[in-house]
């Protein structure tokens, strides 16, 4: 009879346990219904992440082509000549034509980008991808080192000459989605070559790594992650570009992205589109504690978060524009993409712009400059640890003790010393705002059609 009791007392127990969760998890979503459902939808993500393999993963962050051409509209008087500036909102949001009277880059300075690939012909990129050096000129047989097959640096890649495919183990860099040739023009489409638009870093060194295709479904996306941070660092990136994450830690991409901290190289990582507080609901490579990484969040011309994107008070460092974010598409193709990997790729380029300023900058300089001189808005308050939006020019010139390089005392569109809660200006972005962006941009460079640096004699 005891063990019937037993049982009988147990079964009560459970009942009673269940129906109390129950209880609970209603009284929550009556509490807050929009919390509950982001918790939800981040809790299938991560359910269903697991599911796959029973091992961690990453996924690549969804975010699909708006629309695309190959006719950009021509704006003649537009900075550059490239054509489709004009519509680039996020570039006068983040207040690039000043920055650019300081810096346009340095081709010096490498950018590994782990993305899709990319298309390496495309009109408004083919000059800032990195070349190499290992893998061209001719070998003692007198052969292209670029294809002889041959693995002239023996760095373990053969003909490895602008980066890797680490989906197909092997030097086509193709880019089946879009996604990887849309983030590359953020950060470094060509300038003044009267097309298309102009990167934030029209002087800039892509290196292209492969971690996901859409024609090859069962690669291991964190296995390729991996592997493509090793490669970065292995072969000199002093900045790593990755939109990509995923619920689950990974100890061997902590560790990698730990080697390229000990190598004073930069991470700029997407937060992801998961609509979830990342406090709570971590997303990772964003969310590592390791000092070279910047988590990125994405804003609409409102200077508000995107309802899709992910935020954090402790996780988010700052936001950028991300939204409706024109560039570069395969096939000398142009089109509109949103997510917080465009945004991402805004502070990459700015981490560009920092180290072609100030060469003897160390990584956490850079990001110092990056995080802590955005214009601070209330909205942001509650998304991000610094309540700021990136600024290309304060990541420039504000600390600097507030004085620019032309002497000029740093004047942002908000104020410097803001707290939250206090009043700011808003700067919407307005459609024609945009359109006289284009004069704005004609007038920033005038009377020369060529930069100079600021101080520098003409
Ligand atoms: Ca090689
Ligand atoms: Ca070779
Ligand atoms: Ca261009």
């Amino acid at each position: 009879m005891q063990p019937i009791k037993t049982t009988l007392i147990l079964g009560s127990f459970f009942i009673f346990l269940v129906a109390a969760l129950a209880f609970f998890i209603k009284l929550d979503s009556d509490t807050d219904p929009s919390i509950y459902t982001d918790r939800l939808s981040a809790n299938q993500t991560r359910a269903s992440a697991a599911k796959k393999n029973n091992k961690e993963v990453r996924e690549f962050e969804k975010s699909e082509v708006i629309s695309k051409t190959d006719k950009v509209e021509n704006e003649p008087s537009a900075l550059f000549n490239d054509p489709a500036i004009k519509q680039a909102w996020g570039l006068k949001n983040s207040d690039a034509a000043r920055a650019w009277k300081i810096t346009r880059g340095d081709k010096n300075k490498i950018t590994a980008i782990i993305d899709t690939g990319i298309d390496i012909d495309h009109e408004d990129l083919s000059e800032n991808i990195w070349v190499n050096p290992g893998e061209t000129g001719f070998d003692a047989k007198g052969l292209n080192k670029a294809n002889n097959g041959i693995d002239d640096d023996s760095n373990g890649y053969i003909d490895d000459v602008h980066g890797w495919n680490f989906v197909s183990n092997n030097n086509n860099l193709t880019d089946n989605h879009g996604h990887g040739t849309h983030i590359a023009g953020i950060i470094g489409a060509m300038a003044e070559n009267k097309k298309g638009i102009s990167g934030i870093a029209p002087n800039s060194s892509l290196m292209i790594l492969k971690y996901y295709d859409p024609k090859v479904p069962s690669t291991d996306n964190l296995k390729n992650t991996i592997n493509s941070i090793k490669y970065a660092v292995k072969m000199g990136a002093q900045i790593i570009n990755y939109s990509g994450g995923g619920t689950d830690f990974s100890q061997d991409e902590f560790d990698s992205i730990k080697e390229a901290e000990k190598k004073g190289i930069l991470f700029v990582a997407a937060a992801g589109n998961e609509r979830s507080n990342s406090d709570h609901h971590h997303y990772y490579p964003a969310d590592y504690k390791l000092s070279n990484i910047i988590s990125v969040t994405a804003l609409d011309p409102n200077k508000e978060v995107l309802a899709s994107s992910n935020y954090g008070t402790e996780t988010v460092d700052l936001a950028a524009p991300g939204q409706n974010i024109i560039s570069t598409l395969p096939g000398n193709n142009y089109g509109f993409m949103t997510g917080t990997s465009q945004a991402t790729a805004f502070v990459t380029g700015a981490a560009i712009l920092v180290m072609a300023n100030k060469s003897d900058f160390k990584f956490d300089e850079v990001k110092k400059y990056i995080v802590s001189t955005g214009d601070p808005f209330t909205s942001l308050a509650q998304k991000t640890r610094t309540s700021r939006a990136l600024n290309l020019f304060k990541a420039l010139t504000i600390l600097d003790s507030g004085v620019a390089a032309n002497g000029v005392i740093a004047r942002g569109t908000a104020n410097d010393s803001f707290t939250p809660g206090q009043k700011e200006n808003k700067n919407p972005t307005t459609t024609s705002e945009v359109t006289a962006f284009g004069k704005s941009l004609l007038e920033a460079v005038s009377p020369k059609p060529k930069f100079n640096r600021v101080g520098e004699k003409p």
